[in-house]
């Protein structure tokens, strides 16, 4: 049984700045629309925009991000990637392993990525990841990322928008929501630093946690066309292999994983 006054603990300005560290500029909302609409308004490096209840959380393409009060992370951070043009394609599976690194580390929870960056356990998604490019802000200044993770810490299932979801709570670990925040935050600027001096270690690392490679899959192009077949590859542009064909930008099912589907026992 879990003790509600850890289940519904709140979270606290200074308690979070502490846990974000000194790179980071922590602005808290208790209640916000999207957190990545607030940061990309107000886009400077290191500024972290938190809402402890996210009312319009976007997802991709229009779709949403939904979250109860209290129970789980809703974040955007502006990060000045220092990365040329060619490399930003990998900055969403970055992410994807800085996330899934600081749930290893702090909730011993082991995550799998489905390309190009959710966060899965056991097929059901953990966390989502939406990143945006803003700016150059000003002439001769670069482009900026803001950095959308949400992620499910303490729901029960009724809790969660769709039964396709999953959090830290559900898969047995009770993780404070502030310690795990400033997990994330050291894990990305981690990632980052290794992705501007290596980017084939970060790709390595995505390549091992994910379980999209060797997956039928069923990928749904951004003109609406449907390709099939099996994810051979994670090529050096972070794109997706699939029946020889790299795709980009997608939208992908697994059909089948390891012979059973999410909401299978
Ligand atoms: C994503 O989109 O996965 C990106 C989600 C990013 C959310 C963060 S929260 C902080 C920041 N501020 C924002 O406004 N957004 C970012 P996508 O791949 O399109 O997935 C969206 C789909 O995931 C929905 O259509 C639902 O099916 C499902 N979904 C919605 N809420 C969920 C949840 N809490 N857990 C798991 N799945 C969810």
């Amino acid at each position: 049984m879990s003790d509600p006054a850890v289940r519904r603990s709140p979270l606290e300005p200074v308690a979070l700045a502490d846990a974000a560290g000194p790179s980071w500029t922590v602005r808290l909302l208790a209640e916000a629309a999207s957190t990545n609409v607030l940061a990309a308004a107000d886009a400077r490096p290191g500024l972290v925009v938190v809402a402890d209840h996210q009312t319009a959380g976007r997802g991709r393409l229009d779709r949403s991000w939904e979250t109860p009060a209290g129970v789980a992370l809703t974040f955007s951070a502006v990060v000045d990637p220092g990365l040329p043009d060619a490399r930003w394609p990998l900055l969403p599976l970055a992410v994807a392993v800085a996330v899934a690194q600081a749930v290893r580390r702090s909730a011993g929870v082991s995550p799998e990525l489905k390309w190009p960056n959710d966060v899965l356990v056991d097929g059901r998604k953990l966390a989502g990841i939406l990143l945006e490019r803003v700016g150059p802000p000003a002439r001769g200044s670069r482009p900026l990322a803001v950095v959308g993770i949400g992620l499910n810490v303490d729901q029960t299932a009724d809790e969660l928008p769709v039964p396709t979801a999953t959090s830290l709570r559900i898969e047995g670990a009770t993780v404070e929501r502030t310690a795990l925040f400033g997990a994330v935050l050291a894990a990305l600027e981690e990632t980052l630093a290794v992705l501007r001096a290596d980017a084939e270690r970060v790709l390595a690392s995505y390549r091992e946690q994910c379980s999209t490679l060797g997956a039928a899959v069923e990928v749904q192009l951004p003109g609406g066309e449907l390709l099939s077949g099996t994810a051979e590859a994670i090529d050096g542009h972070g794109r997706v292999v699939v029946a020889g064909r790299a795709v980009a930008a997608g939208d992908v099912v697994h059909l089948r994983r390891h012979g059973r589907s999410p909401g299978e026992d």
